[in-house]
């Protein structure tokens, strides 16, 4: 073990060199807002409120500030970059400062959320707001922080009496690494909606890393890196920014070799310290079997092994014992996760083993779906009922544990069936809190042969949130509850959120299923 972490140790540099090579060059693009819109409640609006268009524009450009304080534009789509805009004196000359205050957001609600009131346990700084203080005119002030959204409020808070001035320009400078795509699948409209809605989501995400989202962490979460290397696979294939993560991981881990749950560029590549969501370690894995496959790159894919190796060998380490070990798989509260880790495990043993056969490491390839095995006997000994026909976890029900069950194959194709479809249809089962985990169930149907039910639930859950307006796929998202947030904070939930682009993956990759 000293030598493998010895042999991850001493390629650190080389790998953080590697990683640099591999950054993406962002594109940019130049827009100017459409229209002015207006925040209106609406019942039947998600979250309670919806924009309207208005007229007016142009005249606002042109006018006083002063006569129209508060006003919202529309970017027309969802945007990641940097906002400017330009003053003009119309009359004498400053001489006191100006207040304005412009807000981003991604969603209508954003815009009427009240932040006098945070509930939040994030930090409240990552609302999109900035305040400026403004002592010249005649002159472009383009914001240093990067936002992302649709909507700008602009509001002018404080101004001097003595003179007059407009706001007679702005713009926004879009970036993203993503290529633009001529090619697109040939879809039912209802599905080409929602494959477009994922595609802006991961471009947006796509950035100089796999930005879990453009709003808010703006940083490579290891989970979400894996679920964007799939959709990218299958989309944009911009495969040197999946390479620049995997090394990036690989680069920064625990001195024992562990790699971190996420990490952040600047201002130099560093990871978030005690960060280990122990089941994204494992998705690190297979992200590189799939990078290796689909790019036919073995030289990444034997760097890297140690790296699985470690994470694999760790997994081992702690199977079964994970009292004070992050267990991540979806945010909703009072789930058991147990049997999910030890199903992933399970998965990821035998992905990896894949891997290891292919670069010519058989012995660890024999090793790992041996123990695979093994695990899969104990956890059907433990967990499944036959009376139930599900996964029963320290006797609560959960949909999650269902599907991990199927994606490793710890239950045959038939008592997946049977699982995939009871848990839904009875009451005492933990539901699904997030896109992300809703990716699995839509994987978990497909593998167990449940096709027509997978491409539903793609066309309803996915569906109902471009139905409610989405313009890019929402981090968090229960039908049932619109106001779901893991951060008790719904406005600081992100609306442009790249573990929920997966659409994009499932109609490229079953295109049997989804095209027409
Ligand atoms: C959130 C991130 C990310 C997720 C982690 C666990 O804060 O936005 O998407 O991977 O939590």
């Amino acid at each position: 073990m000293l030598l493998l972490i010895l042999s991850i140790f001493l390629n650190q540099s080389l790998w953080l060199q590697k990683a640099e090579d591999a950054k993406p060059v962002l594109h940019e693009t130049q827009v100017v807002p459409t229209t002015l819109v207006q925040l209106v409640e609406d019942e039947q609006a998600f979250q309670g409120y919806r924009m309207e268009s208005q007229e007016g524009l142009e005249n606002y450009l042109s006018t006083s500030m002063k006569e129209n304080p508060s006003v919202i534009v529309d970017l027309g789509n969802h945007y990641t970059g940097y906002f400017s805009f330009h003053l003009k004196t119309l009359e004498r000359c400053i001489d006191g400062p100006l207040h304005i205050r412009l807000s981003f957001a991604e969603i209508p609600s954003e815009l009427a959320a009240d932040w006098t009131h945070y509930t939040g346990w994030l930090s409240a700084a990552w609302r999109q707001v900035e305040d400026m203080i403004i002592f010249d005119m005649d002159t472009t002030f383009t914001l240093s922080r990067r936002y992302s959204g649709r909507y700008v409020k602009i509001e002018l808070l404080a101004y001097s009496q003595d003179f007059d001035f407009c706001l007679d320009q702005m713009a926004f400078r879009a970036v993203s690494s993503a290529p633009e795509l001529s090619d697109y699948p040939t879809l039912s409209p209802a599905l080409e909606r929602i494959y477009k809605v994922g595609l802006r989501t991961l471009s947006e995400c796509m950035q100089t890393v796999y930005e879990d989202g453009p709003k808010r962490d703006k940083r490579l979460w290891a989970g979400d890196v894996y679920l964007e290397a799939l959709a990218n696979q299958y989309s944009f294939r911009n495969f040197e920014l999946t390479k620049r993560c995997l090394y990036l991981f690989a680069a920064l881990t625990e001195e024992d070799g562990r790699i971190y749950g996420n990490i952040f560029e600047y201002p130099t590549p560093h990871p978030q310290l005690g960060s280990h969501p122990e089941d994204y370690a494992l998705l690190y894995c297979v992200a590189l079997r799939d990078y290796a496959e689909a790019t036919q790159d073995w030289e990444t894919a034997r760097d890297l092994f140690p790296v699985v190796v470690r994470q694999l060998e760790y997994a081992q380490q702690i199977y079964g014992q994970y009292e004070g070990h992050w267990l991540f798989f979806d945010w909703r509260e009072g789930v058991e996760k147990t049997a999910a880790m030890e199903c992933i495990t399970v998965f990821a043993l035998n992905q990896s083993a894949q891997l290891a056969e292919q670069i010519g490491q058989i012995n660890y390839a024999n090793q790992w779906r041996k123990k695979a095995a093994e695990y899969r006997k104990q956890i059907r000994r433990d967990y499944w009922s036959r009376k139930e026909k599900m996964i029963i976890d320290n006797g609560q029900f959960n949909e999650i544990e269902q599907i991990w069950a199927t994606l490793s194959d710890v239950i045959t194709k038939k008592e997946a069936q049977q699982a995939l479809t009871t848990m839904k249809h009875r009451e005492d089962v933990i539901r699904l809190g997030t896109p992300y985990a809703n990716h699995y169930y839509v994987e978990a149907l497909i593998q167990s042969g449940l096709t027509d039910a997978a491409r539903e639930h793609v066309l309803t859950y996915w569906g109902s949130m471009v139905d409610k307006g989405a313009d890019t796929f929402w981090e968090a998202y229960d039908p049932n509850d619109e106001w779901l947030s893991p951060y008790d904070f719904a406005p600081i939930n992100s609306y442009c959120h790249a573990w929920s682009c997966t659409p994009v993956y499932f109609i490229g990759k079953y295109p049997e299923l989804f095209n027409q």
